[in-house]
């Protein structure tokens, strides 16, 4: 009997030790409709009109609130704006008339709600506002919205292969199954229209900028149609990125030289081509003499004369060509940050009105902090469009939390001072500081076929983050980052403040023990997982880590005053000032323009050299907070989400130790200064952290 009972409490204590991974997987991104049990808000909902999109509609409004009716009597009106609609529910004709294509009115008229606008795509954004309202618990008793989105094309870039690689994507395959297409409809198309059109964004790059010129085959041109039919009705558009050499690749022709009039017939029929499959196709995105890929370079002509020789072949048709200034390239002797705006500024006013040019936030790489890039103000005839990265290449993969709404946020609101105080880069790519009407943002995808899609929960927010900012820039990221948590995670108010205690700091926390003080690019080589501030050999000088530090027996920093390498006169005098000189430097940015011995003195009395390896611990520190804080919403989060995050904490603080031991280690070798008092000795050795390979790290370009 005996050994009966204890083979059961064996055998159950097996059981119990079993994980349960059943509940919240994360599938359901921000649109879950369960965190809270909302009610829909009004007794009856009545969408007027049967497109695809009205279908979505109706649709979207039975996952939010299955059977659940609201209490009031009224109805809940979708429907496009007409006199009769506008004279019912009080609407003044300037209110309406400010309506743009997109846009969207929520109005509250008794116990009635309207949902109205000029277009099915206007009724569905006005729609997903509503559910978010509802969803974040925001009283509608005296709703009265009118909403524009601020910026024209608001487009995800995938950087994904046509083998289902994806090229800085750490969330595993891509979602786009290129081999199955056109026939094999997977649900996550709908699904990831959904999301998208929820948060606004209404364009999608599905390959990689490295591009292949397969994809504009008419094999893959028809797989390409039936993604485009997908997202149609969701307002998503279908862009291509495109190989510049296709003429030769596809059709054996001697050139792709873009002065050649084969090669631009070429192009005309190629886009007749595509239009005859995607009537609403939006245009090219283009990298041309840059890390390998082809361009107008190649023939001796300019990147105005590249971009406009595809520009005429979209033109009939309506189609935008989105030019990538992401070129380092061209002479290697001059300070990498220097490059694009040295490449792009003298092309000002040569590109035709159907080219945009695609600009990173800094000037070197998504580093997990740059400068704003000079070029922004610096074109005043030329629309730039900005480029962002949502997936996490230089911070931490998908397994490090960091909210990246206050970086988009720093990215937005810096202010170039090019016309004076105010000229900020949201305003240069809201098209308002220069008059532009093609205006443009992108974002660097961090989707993959994992359940919960980017990899991490948290760095769903970043997709989030993404398209609200995208639709209007003068949100801030704390208000982004509360609707997020209230629609994924938790409602309960202490819960959601403790989640936005995490959010907020957690990019800095991954400057702080990556690259702190404006050092940058100290990543490993190839895959960039990891510390490599050491590596010295690799092909070009500005890949190098040692090349961005300069760390010396002196000191550290790269000098862009006018004494070193001038970038600073990239920028409007007011910047140009403050840049010279490391006092009027903010501090965040002091080692991006400075070389300083490292006894430098800061404002605070540290040494620089001090103050370095504080900001190193301060960021692990920042980590074991991060910990400690989801430890404490545990009742708040569902069980399966609440294990995702705390296991990927996990590996952060073990990174994040890494990361600040080997940078602190490596950096003791050249400054021959101890570790500050009160700080415990970085464990391990700096021989160790030097001989780590991952040749399997995810995500290679
Ligand atoms: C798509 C960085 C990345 C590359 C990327 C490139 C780009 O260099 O490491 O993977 O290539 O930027 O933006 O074109």
């Amino acid at each position: 009997m005996r050994i009966v009972v204890c083979l059961l409490l064996l055998i159950s204590a097996r059981v119990m030790a079993v994980p349960d991974f059943s509940g919240e997987d994360g599938y359901r991104l921000w649109q879950r409709y369960d965190v809270i049990d909302a009610a829909l808000p009004a007794a009856t909902l009545k969408v007027v009109g049967h497109t695809e999109t009205h279908n979505i509609i109706r649709d979207e409004f039975r996952r939010a609130f299955a059977n659940r009716v609201g209490q009031s009597r009224g109805t809940l009106l979708v429907q496009k704006i007409t006199p009769e609609l506008q004279a019912r529910f009080n609407l003044q004709a300037d209110v309406t008339a400010q309506l743009g294509d997109e846009g969207f009115i929520l109005k509250r008229h008794g116990n009635d709600i309207l949902i109205t606008a000029k277009t099915d795509i206007g009724l569905l954004y006005g729609s997903y506002h509503l559910l978010r309202l509802v969803f974040i618990q925001q009283p509608l008793d005296s709703l009265s919205v009118l909403q524009n989105p601020k910026i024209q094309r608001r487009l995800l870039n995938h950087w994904d292969d046509l083998d289902r690689h994806t090229e800085r994507g750490y969330a595993g395959e891509s979602i786009f199954d290129w081999h199955r297409l056109p026939l094999d409809k997977d649900q996550r198309y709908y699904d990831y229209a959904r999301a998208n059109a929820s948060i606004g964004i209404n364009g999608m790059v599905p390959i990689n900028v490295n591009a292949n010129a397969l994809m504009l085959t008419p094999m893959y041109l028809q797989k390409v149609k039936a993604l485009a039919d997908i997202v149609r009705p969701y307002g998503i558009k279908m862009y291509l990125s495109i190989k510049f050499s296709s003429p030769q690749q596809l059709d054996g022709l001697d050139t792709s030289d873009p002065l050649d009039p084969q090669v631009q017939k070429w192009w005309k029929h190629k886009a007749a081509e595509i239009y005859q499959l995607i009537p609403d196709f939006g245009g090219f995105l283009v990298k041309a003499n840059s890390e390998g890929q082809p361009g107008p370079g190649d023939y001796g002509r300019t990147h105005a004369e590249g971009a406009n020789m595809l520009a005429s072949a979209l033109k009939p048709h309506g189609g935008v060509v989105f030019w990538r200034a992401f070129v380092y390239a061209n002479n290697p002797a001059k300070e990498r940050s220097l490059q694009a705006y040295d490449e792009f500024v003298p092309l000002d006013g040569k590109f035709m009105d159907n080219v945009i040019l695609q600009v990173k936030n800094g000037p070197i790489d998504f580093q997990p902090r740059e400068p704003f890039s000079p070029l922004f103000g610096a074109t005043p005839e030329t629309p730039l469009a900005m480029e962002l990265q949502i997936t996490q290449e230089y911070l931490g993969f998908s397994t490090h939390l960091a909210y990246l709404g206050t970086l988009f946020e720093e990215a937005m609101d810096a202010d170039t001072h090019v016309k004076g105080p105010g000229s900020t880069v949201a305003k240069v790519v809201d098209g308002s500081l220069y008059n532009h009407k093609l205006t443009g943002i992108a974002g660097v995808a961090n989707t993959g076929m994992q359940r919960n899609w980017t990899g991490h929960i948290f760095a769903q927010s970043n997709w989030y983050a993404f398209g609200r900012l995208a639709w209007d820039h003068t949100l801030s990221a704390k208000q982004i980052a509360n609707e997020w948590i209230k629609q994924t995670l938790t409602v309960q108010p202490e819960a959601v403040r403790q989640v936005e205690a995490i959010m907020m700091p957690s990019r800095e926390y991954v400057v702080e023990y990556m690259t702190p003080l404006g050092l940058h690019h100290l990543m490993d080589s190839g895959h960039h997982y990891g510390p490599g501030p050491w590596v010295d050999n690799l092909g070009r000088a500005d890949w190098n880590p040692v090349y961005y530090h300069r760390a010396d027996k002196q000191g550290i920093g790269l000098d862009r005053t006018a004494s070193g390498t001038d970038a600073v006169s990239q920028y409007a005098p007011y910047w140009q000032q403050k840049f010279a000189n490391p006092e009027t430097t903010p501090k965040e940015l002091l080692l991006w323009f400075h070389h300083l011995p490292w006894d430098y003195q800061l404002e605070n009395g540290e040494t620089l050299w001090n103050e370095l390896v504080s900001y190193y611990y301060r960021g692990v520190d920042g980590v074991s907070d991060m910990q400690q804080r989801w430890q404490q919403v545990k009742p708040y989060i569902d069980a399966n989400q609440f294990r995702q995050v705390e296991m990927a904490l996990s590996i952060q603080q073990q990174e994040a130790q890494w990361w600040r031991d080997a940078s602190v280690l490596y950096f003791q070798t050249i400054s021959e200064r101890p570790i500050p008092t009160g700080l415990p000795k970085p464990a391990g050795s700096l021989k160790e952290f030097q001989s780590r390979k991952f040749p399997y790290a995810p995500g290679q370009g």
